[in-house]
C-alpha cells in the first residue's frame, strides 16, 4: 500500500517534492496539498489528483493523509509539527526545524514524550553522494582535521530574504553538515562583515558574509554566504587534514571541451545541485515508513543543535562579536544504534 502523504506549502521546493513524489519516489503517493493561498493549493490539487486544503492543522488531522511533508516557511514550522507528532504522524520538515533553538526544544520535549523518532528533517546534503564520499576520506586518509573551507553561493536570493537568513536558513546547511563530516560540535560562532559587499546585493543585506566556527576538538572553520554571486548556484568544501586535504565534489556532469577550455556545467539553484540527495532523503523518510520502522537521517535534535549555532549566529551578527554555543547532552531517543 503506497503511504499517503499530506504536503504542506507549494512554494519553489514544495513543489519540487511535489514532481519528485510523481515522478522517482516508490511507494508513495500525495493525497492532500495545503497552501494559505487557496488559489495555487486548487491549482496544484487539480494538476496532481490531490484533495485540497488551506489549513495545514485541518490536513494534518485527516483522516486522507498517513504522512505530513513540510515545506511551508520556518515560523509556522513549530506548530505543524506539534500537530503531528501530536496525531501520531510520521512527519518531515524542510530546514530549518524553528528559526529558534527555545521553539526546537519544544519539539524536542514533543517526540521525546512521544518516545519514538517520528521526524526527519530536511538536511539534504546528508544524502548528497559527493559530501558522502568526503566523509570517508575524511575518516580513512585525512588523519587529525586542522581546518575547513566552505563556501555556500546562491546565483541571487529574492527581496523577502532578510540579512538574518543568512545565518539561520543558508548556513544552516553548513552547520549541520560540519556535525556531520567532524562528528563533533560547534562551540563557538563569529560572524565577519566585510568592508566590501557586492553592487548586486540588496541595500538591506550585507554580501558576502564570513562565519568563523570553531569545534569541540579546535577544528577552525570559514563559510564564506555570498547568496548574489550571480554565476551559480555553487557549493565548495575542503577539510584540511595532518596527511592529506579532502575536498567536496560534484556529481558527475559533463565536460565541455572547446576553444576557450575545459568546462564544466554549474547548477543555477540547489534543486539542480543536489537532486539526488533530495530523491534519496525523500525514499529513505517513505522506506522508514513502509517497513515500520522509527525516523532516520537528520533529526529534530539535530535540527535543535543547528538553531542553538544559529541563535550565537544572530547575535555575532549584531555585535561583531565571538559568541559560545553550550550544547546540552543528547537524549537517548537521538543518539545512533
Ligand atoms: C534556501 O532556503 C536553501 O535551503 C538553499 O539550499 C540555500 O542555498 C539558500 O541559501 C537558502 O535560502
Amino acid at each position: 500500500m503506497p503511504v499517503n502523504i499530506g504536503l504542506i506549502g507549494l512554494g519553489m521546493i514544495g513543489r519540487d517534492h511535489l514532481q519528485r513524489f510523481s515522478s522517482v519516489i516508490n511507494n508513495a503517493r500525495v493525497t492532500a496539498v495545503c497552501d494559505i493561498n487557496s488559489g495555487v493549493a486548487d491549482m496544484l490539487a487539480r494538476q496532481y489528483q490531490a484533495e485540497a486544503f488551506y489549513d495545514a492543522i485541518e490536513m494534518i488531522q485527516s483522516d486522507s493523509v498517513d504522512a505530513i511533508f513540510i515545506c511551508s516557511i520556518g515560523p509556522v514550522h513549530k506548530e505543524q509539527i506539534l500537530a503531528a507528532i501530536k496525531a501520531g504522524k510520521p512527519v518531515f520538515c524542510e530546514k530549518p526545524l524553528t528559526p529558534t533553538a527555545a521553539e526546537s526544544k519544544e519539539i524536542i520535549e514533543a517526540e521525546t514524550a512521544y518516545g519514538k523518532r517520528l521526524l526527519q528533517l530536511g538536511f539534504m546534503r546528508r544524502f548528497d553522494p559527493g559530501y558522502i564520499a568526503l566523509k570517508q576520506g575524511i575518516n580513512s586518509e585525512l588523519g587529525e582535521i586542522l581546518l575547513m573551507h566552505c563556501a555556500h553561493r546562491n546565483p541571487s536570493v529574492p527581496e523577502s530574504y532578510t540579512l538574518e537568513m543568512a545565518i539561520n536558513d543558508s548556513a544552516t546547511h553548513e552547520i549541520d553538515i560540519i556535525r556531520y563530516l567532524l562528528d563533533e560540535n560547534i562551540v563557538s560562532v563569529r560572524v565577519d562583515k566585510p568592508r566590501k559587499k557586492t553592487s548586486r546585493a540588496l541595500p538591506h543585506l550585507q554580501d558576502p558574509l564570513i562565519v568563523i566556527f570553531e569545534t569541540e576538538s579546535g577544528v577552525r572553520i570559514d563559510d564564506e554566504l555570498f547568496v548574489n554571486c550571480n554565476y551559480g548556484y555553487d557549493i565548495c568544501c575542503e577539510v584540511v587534514g595532518e596527511n592529506a586535504i579532502a575536498s567536496l565534489t560534484e556529481q558527475a556532469l559533463n565536460v565541455t571541451r572547446s576553444a576557450s577550455g575545459v568546462g564544466r556545467h554549474i547548477a543555477k539553484t540547489c534543486m539542480e545541485r543536489f537532486a539526488t540527495a533530495y530523491d534519496r532523503e525523500v525514499q529513505n523518510f517513505i522506506d522508514n515508513i513502509s517497513n515500520g520502522k522509527a525516523m532516520s537521517g537528520p533529526s529534530s535534535w539535530d535540527g535543535y543543535v543547528v538553531a542553538l549555532v544559529c541563535d550565537a549566529g544572530l547575535a555575532s551578527l549584531k555585535d561583531g562579536q565571538k559568541h559560545e554555543v553550550t550544547v546540552p547532552p543528547c537524549p537517548a531517543l537521538y543518539r545512533q544504534p
